[in-house]
């Protein structure tokens, strides 16, 4: 899959799903009328790129399989907007246009924040961007609002500069988390978790370690029962677990990604730099006789499992 600029080749199968109901559905713009004279016209503004800036979405053979654009470049944003034809759905072209059109807007563009919006009714959409991770946006321009004001019940996402899109799932078998964050533009970001609803057990300690000169190692332990969730909400930290699944390293430089740890699993935490902050989400109090510090005694320890 790759990005390309659009040509007027494309036109036809840009009017295919133009006309395929069940993708313009839920678009804002009536396409459903547009001829193979729009679709042209349109490609050939495409290359004008001062306010607006569209590609193909191709396939390895150079195939058009959608669109993805950036519009309304304008103070560092850009609303972007994406649709592939019905045979490129469920495949990742839409995922793989994104992530590259988000990788273009920060790096070539220059831009600070990539907004857009779907219609809650559309629950594909909605799936995907949640399952993305993707956060609810409530800083839109007005100009932009007051555009789509005939519709209602609409859902708005960000993403800004720096923010992790990777799509890590799992380190050592422990649950890579999105910790909901509620992004603001030039005004930083907000992070929150819940016992139960968003970590699944409950929380009874809090505890942070700050202060660790570059460099330094800690950790070096298991735990028999305890349960956690490890984030690191300013610095860089690498985490190295290991457990039945093996040995893994996640760096933690993100406030909105953690890790959630609930079997027992060797942990080492490297400081990457100064004055990095680790906080720790745990299941229970303090109790000295549920760690493992010795890694042969860990060792046997995992013969059980
Ligand atoms: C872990 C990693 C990520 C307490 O008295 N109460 C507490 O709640 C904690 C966490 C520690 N302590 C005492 C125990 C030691 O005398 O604080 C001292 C330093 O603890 P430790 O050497 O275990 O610190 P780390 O950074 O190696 O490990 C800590 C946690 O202990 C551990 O549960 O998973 O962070």
């Amino acid at each position: 899959m790759k990005l390309r600029e659009l040509e007027l080749r494309d036109a036809p199968l840009m009017l295919e799903w133009m006309h395929d109901a069940e993708v313009v559905g839920n678009l804002k713009a009536n396409f459903l009328e547009k001829t193979i004279e729009d679709a042209e016209r349109f490609i050939n503004l495409s290359h004008d790129k001062t306010k607006d800036v569209h590609y193909a979405i191709c396939s390895d053979e150079d195939e058009y399989m959608g669109t993805v654009s950036l519009k309304h470049i304008e103070n560092g944003r850009a609303e972007f907007a994406i649709t592939v034809r019905k045979s490129a759905m469920g495949r990742g072209y839409a995922w793989c246009g994104m992530e590259e059109i988000i990788r273009l807007a920060f790096d070539e563009y220059n831009l600070d924040s990539v907004y857009w919006c779907v219609s809650r009714g559309n629950k594909r959409a909605v799936r995907f961007y949640d399952k993305h991770n993707f956060h609810e946006a409530l800083d839109i321009p007005q100009n932009i609002l007051d555009e789509y004001k005939a519709i209602d019940d609409l859902k708005w996402y960000s993403v800004l500069r720096g923010d992790i899109i990777d799509e890590r799932e799992l380190v050592a078998g422990c649950k890579v988390m999105r910790i909901k964050t509620i992004p603001t533009v030039n005004a930083g970001e907000l992070s929150f978790f819940e016992a139960q609803h968003d970590v699944g057990f409950d929380i009874k300690r809090i505890y942070y370690i700050s202060k660790v000169p570059e460099g330094v190692r800690r950790g070096f332990h298991a735990h028999k029962k305890l349960k956690q969730l490890l984030f690191c909400p300013y610095g860089r930290i690498q985490l190295i677990l290991e457990n039945r699944y093996g040995r893994e390293e996640i760096e933690l430089s993100d406030p909105s990604i953690g890790v959630v740890i609930e079997e027992p699993t060797w942990r080492e935490m490297l400081w990457l730099q100064r004055d990095s902050v680790l906080c720790v989400a745990a299941s229970d109090y303090y109790d000295v006789n549920d760690y493992v510090r010795d890694y042969d005694a860990f060792q046997d320890m995992l013969k059980d499992y």
